[in-house]
């Protein structure tokens, strides 16, 4: 009795001692924070790894050494011992046949060198029971040592397993938006991480962590600058501090990449011009790319934004997006680069369609791009809203490499502060049906090289990272930077069981917590659908920060930034009409497709006012009227959100404090912005139907004039 009494009080004092370290998650650690395993997990675990064989004779290995020792270390209490060879039962055995003579013994059929696949599994090794890790290449041992981790931090059983992982992406990249004066345009995240005044001297050790999360999701590339390009940041100065940072990235696989300023030969080179078709120009783009590797030497190549948003391009001198992105690739070709060039251009001055643009830009192109070029499509034709049906490009151009370009800042999903997991957007988009060759052609398989036999692929995400100390501005938004990761690594995976990993690792595997967490995550975007764009509708924010409601905003520089050009309200209806009777976007897509998002019987709703113009008195599924629906979608948006923030109060003791605080306080204001969507968005949409708010709904809480005046002048992320 006393022993056991004595027990406790020990247990109560290590409790107190412990609990407000506990207490002190602020999020840094994002999905790596390695907490003690609880049993029975925790001796089952030190059974099977006993004594880890792992020898770091290269810049990769090591960093797979370290992160098994902290992990280790964090989970069990302590790491195995380290060892040279296997002496026991349960040795973890990690590396390369070429480090460790042993793996080349166990014809492992590993993924072939270059894939950056890697096996986990059981083996006998001089009579022992061991796990091995192993790849033919050391950046697969390292991807294969954070997936061993992961097992552990969601508590699945080591026993006798047998994984063996591929990529199906080649380039999975993370864009930053971010400037040389540290700004990051639709960052909502705090600073840039580069700290490009410091460098290249001091190396922020949060570049490591950075590059640890990243390589724990097998993310392999990094664009360091906004593609609002600067051409200072190609200047030598620049690219000495690139270099730093390239050095810091590249033990855990993660090449540099930076966005080039197609003037840069005129505002950095003195030449009078930058078309591609002038010698000089040629030569300036070959003299800059062959420094770059002198600096660089495993530099990755070029992002390009051309023509788009004021951006200069090719076509300032009348020559085609083929012939720019064709002479930088030229320049990186003898240096194994490539460039990603954007398809993300439209035309104020053209009257077309603006989602129609990209397409009749690029597909006339097909086949006339070097091979080192991949065409970096945005998941949708307008511009990363809350619901986009997928880009019409993808599945169209079968000689040219697309990659899939998403955002994982949330510039048109609440910024920081509202819950928004964008895991199954990226599904949706991914699992899409392009019909291209027939059923099945999913814009996966277009991405994934598989569909067209493409022989480069890649997929980048808009980064939502910055010095905030959480990193990406709100704990939750670290799952989307997290699910993009994953889907890159392999896209068939599935939203809800990213998001249950995520949870697990994130803040605990109490199964109620991983559940309700879950479930939350799971409704969330299609709530923000709900209270800012339902039915298809886009673009609605505000002009400039993107920051709330502005619908009845039709002025400024050009028709196609406003939402009166997209939404297209009046008297009998609303909605785009993209149909064959309209702009005929629906044409750009293959037979089948187009026949369904062209016959207003067959569209999804979800998409309904995306492609058509509908009377306001439609009849809709539900038996509603579209005005009667539209108005019950902006509610059930709201009541979404409201539901979440109840939930959320329910699990606040599963959760530290210190981040429950932070989220409950981020739902009050996504309660409090998905009203004011809802309100303003219908004081506007009845102004324009007439129509009454249907019986047992709340009318908006204000006049109409009231959300038209209000003004946001320093909201972030410009
Ligand atoms: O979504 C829009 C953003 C711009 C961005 C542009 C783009 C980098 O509002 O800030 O510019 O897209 O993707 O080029």
């Amino acid at each position: 009795m006393a022993a056991e009494r004595a027990h406790r009080a020990i247990c109560l004092i290590f409790l107190l001692l412990v609990a407000p370290v506990a207490a002190a998650e602020d999020g840094y650690d994002l999905w790596l924070r390695y907490k003690p395993v609880e049993e029975p997990w925790a001796t089952r675990y030190r059974a099977t790894l006993t004594q880890l064989v792992a020898p770091a004779d290269s810049a990769t290995l090591p960093a797979a050494a370290t992160e098994l020792d902290r992990g280790l270390r964090g989970l069990l209490g302590t790491a195995p011992d380290r060892a040279d060879r296997v002496s026991r039962d349960g040795a973890l055995v990690v590396g390369t046949p070429r480090s460790l003579p042993v793996l080349a013994e166990l014809k492992l059929q590993l993924p072939a060198p270059g894939s950056q696949g890697y096996v986990i599994r059981s083996a006998t090794v001089d009579g022992h029971s061991v796990l091995i890790v192993a790849a033919a290449d050391d950046i697969g041992v390292l991807y294969g040592a954070f997936h061993l981790l992961r097992l552990m931090q969601t508590r699945q059983p080591l026993e006798r397993l047998e994984l063996r992982e591929v990529p199906a992406i080649q380039l999975r990249m993370l864009n930053h938006w971010d400037n040389l004066d540290r700004s990051v345009e639709r960052g909502y995240a705090g600073q840039s991480l580069w700290d490009w005044h410091k460098l290249p001297d001091y190396i922020d050790p949060r570049y490591i962590d950075y590059a640890r999360a990243n390589a724990s999701l097998g993310i392999n590339g990094t664009v360091l600058t906004n593609v609002n390009a600067n051409a200072v940041s190609l200047r030598p100065q620049y690219l000495q501090k690139a270099a730093a940072l390239a050095g810091a990235l590249r033990p855990y696989g993660i090449r540099v990449f930076l966005t080039a300023r197609f003037a840069a030969p005129m505002e950095i080179g003195g030449l009078r011009t930058a078309d591609p078709a002038d010698q000089a120009v040629r030569q300036w783009w070959e003299a800059k790319v062959a420094e770059i590797y002198r600096y660089i030497p495993d530099f990755g190549g070029l992002l390009v934004k051309a023509n788009s948003e004021g951006q200069p391009g090719p076509q300032d001198y009348g020559r085609s997006h083929a012939d720019g992105a064709n002479m930088l690739a030229a320049a990186l070709a003898p240096f194994g680069g490539v460039v990603m060039w954007r398809t993300f251009v439209y035309s104020n001055e053209r009257p077309d369609d603006r989602a129609k643009q990209a397409y009749n830009e690029f597909v006339p192109l097909d086949g006339q791009f070097r091979d080192n070029v991949l065409l970096q499509v945005k998941n949708g034709a307008i511009d990363f809203q809350p619901r986009e049906p997928f880009h019409p490009l993808f599945g169209a151009m079968p000689r040219t490499p697309l990659m899939m370009e998403v955002q994982i800042t949330k510039e048109y999903l609440g910024f920081a502060t509202h819950l928004a997991y964008l895991g199954p957007m990226y599904e949706e988009v991914l699992r899409a049906d392009t019909y291209r060759r027939g059923e099945g052609s999913t814009v996966a398989k277009v991405i994934d090289g598989s569909l067209h036999g493409y022989r480069r692929t890649g997929i980048a995400g808009v980064a939502n990272i910055g010095t905030d100390r959480n990193w990406s501005g709100s704990h939750f938004d670290q799952a989307n930077w997290y699910a993009f990761g994953r889907l890159a690594w392999n896209p068939a995976l599935s939203a809800e069981n990213i998001a249950r990993e995520w949870v697990g690792m994130t803040f605990g595997n109490a199964p109620t917590l991983v559940t309700r967490v879950v479930e939350m995550m799971m409704k969330s975007r299609q709530a923000v659908v709900d209270y800012m764009t339902p039915l298809g509708l886009h673009h609605l924010m505000a002009e400039g920060h993107h920051y709330g409601p502005q619908p009845w905003f039709g002025g400024g520089p050009r028709i196609d930034w406003t939402p009166v050009y997209f939404h297209r309200a009046d008297a009998r209806g609303i909605g785009f009409d993209r149909s064959a009777s309209g702009s005929n976007a629906v044409a750009q897509y293959a037979a089948p497709v187009a026949a369904r998002f062209g016959d207003l019987k067959r569209v999804p709703e979800d998409y309904l006012l995306w492609f058509h113009h509908v009377p306001w008195s439609y009849r809709m599924q539900s038996g509603r009227t579209l005005w009667d629906e539209l108005v019950h979608r902006y509610t059930r948006g709201v009541d979404v959100v409201r539901d979440m923030r109840k939930e959320w109060e329910e699990l606040a003791p599963l959760v530290d404090r210190e981040r429950h605080d932070q989220v409950a306080t981020f739902l009050r204001i996504q309660e409090h912005e998905a009203l004011w969507w809802r309100d303003a968005c219908i004081a506007y949409f009845q102004s324009i139907s007439q129509r009454p708010i249907p019986p047992g709904l709340q009318p908006p809480e204000h006049p109409l004039d009231y959300y038209q005046a209000l003004e946001f002048p320093y909201a972030p992320g410009h």
